[in-house]
């Protein structure tokens, strides 16, 4: 296998690890099945619990999707725009999530959902928590395409020191353990082309919700 070699994997914090590059030999087949999951579910602006529109838009495969609106954060079963069951997780993403997780010691990561995050130039995601699934002992896998992205990383409270790291097309990050639960962000974007995805970032984030 291309990707077994120890330098490509670095120790981001306890127990979340950067898998550089691990993509790169799949772009193409990832972004296949990427057109077919948003042509079912289409990206979208999604509101916070507050009234703001999101500058990330959204979707999500799997079994569950995740949403917000005025009433909250939760998983779903059924996509609110086509109120029908959000589109099946493709095979190509089940299985290199599993392998990542498995490569740095996760074995069985089964994700019964996959929200697909779409970043245009200046999008951002806030400082936050994912703590809306059951199981805190599941990692969470992240896949990073187009452009690349300043990853913010803290700790257990908001105010915790942060490190900044980059993520680029093709790499990969598995959270687990005791760094499931840390406060992360992506700052805003900055102008780029990525030759194939053009003036975006797209990220995978695989989890267990239930
Ligand atoms: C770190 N997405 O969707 S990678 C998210 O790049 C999210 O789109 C970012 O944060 C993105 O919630 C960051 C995913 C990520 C997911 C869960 C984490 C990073 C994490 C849980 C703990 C620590
Ligand atoms: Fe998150």
């Amino acid at each position: 296998m291309l990707f077994s070699d120890e330098e490509n994997t670095l120790l981001m914090a306890e127990d979340a690890w950067l898998l550089k590059g691990y993509l790169l030999g799949n772009g193409q087949e990832l972004l296949a099945a990427l057109e077919q999951v948003i042509q079912q579910s289409p990206f979208r602006h999604m509101l916070t619990p507050g009234g703001y529109s999101m500058s990330a838009s959204m979707t999500n495969c799997g079994s569950w999707g995740w949403v917000s609106d005025l009433n909250g954060y939760r998983y779903q079963m059924d996509d609110p725009i086509t109120q029908s069951p959000w589109p099946k997780m493709p095979a190509i993403f089940f299985e290199l999530a599993q392998q990542a997780a498995n490569s740095v010691g996760f074995e069985h990561f089964s994700p019964d959902a996959c929200l697909v995050n779409r970043y245009g130039v200046g999008a951002k995601l806030s400082l936050h928590q994912d703590k809306d699934e059951t199981d805190f002992s599941q990692p969470i896998v992240s896949f990073s395409l187009g452009l690349p992205a300043m990853f913010e990383f803290g700790g257990l409270t908001r105010d915790a020191p942060k490190k900044v790291f980059l993520l680029e097309h093709g790499d990969v990050v598995v959270w687990g353990g005791k760094s499931r639960l840390n406060y992360h962000g992506i700052r805003s974007i900055k102008a780029g082309s990525h030759p194939v995805l053009g003036e975006c970032r797209i990220n995978l984030t695989f989890r267990r919700s239930q």
